[in-house]
């Protein structure tokens, strides 16, 4: 009852296509509904590990063992727009603390290296390739830093800031950026107390339409595991009072799932590399994830309403790996094809909100903003008579998430000519995107039950599929 009465007090009207809807609070704001819109995106892991072979560096690896031979931006841009990823973010300091740009608050540094004799900037070339490919550039800014001589004191604060101020004067526009919790010692074997305050404060005076990733937010949160998966239940928000990035955040379950009626606006984004390794190791190139494992990833990440962020690793001479590049085209393949043909938009099917009992085009309009106002309990909300028998063995929903997100309990049935139940399906969340596979079954009508929601259940997105069966999740 309170929860209703918070509610409904801090409700707003908004106004969507004629209908007029309190939104639940919290909700996304403008960069982060653009953020949602992403859904699939490349980490790159590059610097002094590429060449050590090593996943952390010490941050005492002389700068000149950074030398890629024939570094080109250009084909790992290319490459991320070939395979229908949306942008690319980019280790610009892992906790080695070298720079992959020539740093003023740092001697550990591209240019301290023999790399284009100190005059190589890979942070410049990255952010110029995604412009010209049409894609977002982020930066990884690791705060734990192996090598610089002030971490472990108050400056070292100052510093790091120092270093985002320069990222965004000189390669802005950045779409995300990424703070990684890990906080060992330095040099001088002390821990880092990082000034969570003053970073959030710097960027988001530097940059207010940056969104910024790290355990806790405060615009995108961590996902609790590096595999790659949401949780089946996955709330966009969450519960941050108390708690900052690294070891005094919440329970990685917590972040796996998000709060149900968590304070804030804070969805979840998958990390997970395409290799067993963060880095490039020449001995993991046989141990690249199949086209199908990374179509497999994306029903447990984006199909649970999360976002994708899939780590490619460029090799010693600055390319990514033909194996690599061979595994995201075969993946983007995939997704084209199994995903190309919504079954409810074929000749004779028609979708009925059973409130109005007429039929609705809303909800395969490809329109995140237009939507339909459910009823909730145990009879169907929507029915979709299919018109002829139709295989399907995978359903895709989505709510109008700028509204609040909202179901927490809802099921599918798919019924024969006669009425009989041939499947019966159970979900709970479903927000941005909630995909759900099964094995095959031939039905002529499907029933979309909300069981349980805050508020008035609103759907803005339904599609039926059917996918190779071998891709079915397990
Ligand atoms: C972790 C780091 O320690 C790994 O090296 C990697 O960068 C991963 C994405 O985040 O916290």
């Amino acid at each position: 009852m309170k929860q209703l009465f918070c509610v409904l007090l801090i409700a707003n009207v908004f106004s969507v296509q004629g209908q007029k809807m309190p939104a639940v609070y919290p909700i996304p704001s403008k960069p982060q509904l653009a953020w949602h819109d992403m859904e699939y995106y490349w980490f790159t892991h590059f610097g002094p590990n590429t060449f050590t072979d090593k996943e952390w560096g010490h941050g005492d690896e002389p700068e000149d063992i950074f030398n890629p031979t024939q570094l080109d931006c250009r084909q790992w841009a290319k490459l991320a727009k070939a395979a229908g990823a949306k942008g690319i973010i980019i280790t610009a300091k892992h906790h080695d603390g070298f720079c992959l740009w020539p740093s003023k608050y740092s001697t550990h540094t591209v240019r301290e290296s023999k790399w284009k004799n100190g005059k190589g900037d890979v942070v410049k070339e990255l952010s110029l390739a995604c412009k010209e490919f049409g894609l977002k550039f982020g930066v990884y800014l690791s705060p734990w830093d192996r090598n610089h001589p002030k971490y472990g004191t108050p400056e070292y604060n100052q510093v790091f800031v120092n270093m985002m101020t320069e990222i965004f004067a000189n390669y802005g526009p950045i779409w995300e950026f990424w703070w990684d919790g890990a906080n060992g010692e330095g040099p001088n074997g002390k821990k880092q107390v990082y000034d969570w305050e003053l970073f959030r404060n710097t960027i988001k005076k530097l940059s207010p339409n940056t969104v910024v990733f790290s355990d806790v937010g405060p615009q995108i949160r961590w996902v609790g595991n590096e595999n790659g998966f949401a949780g089946t239940t996955n709330w966009n928000l969450l519960n941050v009072t108390g708690f900052s990035a690294g070891a005094a955040g919440p329970s990685t379950d917590t972040l796996n799932r998000g709060n149900m009626f968590g304070e804030k606006w804070i969805p979840a984004e998958c990390d997970v590399s395409i290799r067993p390794g963060w880095f490039y190791h020449k001995e993991e190139d046989n141990k690249v994830k199949t086209p199908a494992y990374l179509f497999d990833l994306y029903l447990k990440s984006v199909g649970r309403g999360a976002n994708l962020l899939l780590n490619i690793p460029p090799d010693r001479t600055g390319h990514i790996n033909a194996n690599d590049s061979a595994a995201l085209v075969g993946f983007k393949k995939l997704k084209e094809r199994n995903f190309s043909t919504n079954l409810l938009l074929k000749k004779g099917a028609i979708i009925k909100n059973n409130i109005s009992g007429k039929s609705t085009i809303q909800l395969t309009d490809k329109k995140q903003s237009s939507f339909e106002t459910l009823s909730t309990g145990p009879t169907a909300a929507i029915t979709i008579q299919l018109g002829s028998s139709t295989t399907i063995n995978a359903i895709q929903l989505s709510e109008p998430i700028e509204q609040g997100q909202r179901i927490y309990n809802f099921s599918i049935r798919l019924k024969d000519a006669k009425g009989n139940i041939l499947k019966e399906i159970k979900g709970t969340t479903i927000g941005r995107n909630r995909i759900l596979s099964f094995p095959s079954v031939t039905a002529q009508l499907i029933e979309i039950m909300i069981e349980g929601s805050k508020e008035t259940p609103l759907l803005s997105e339904l599609a039926a599929y059917q996918i190779d069966e071998n891709l079915v999740e397990k």
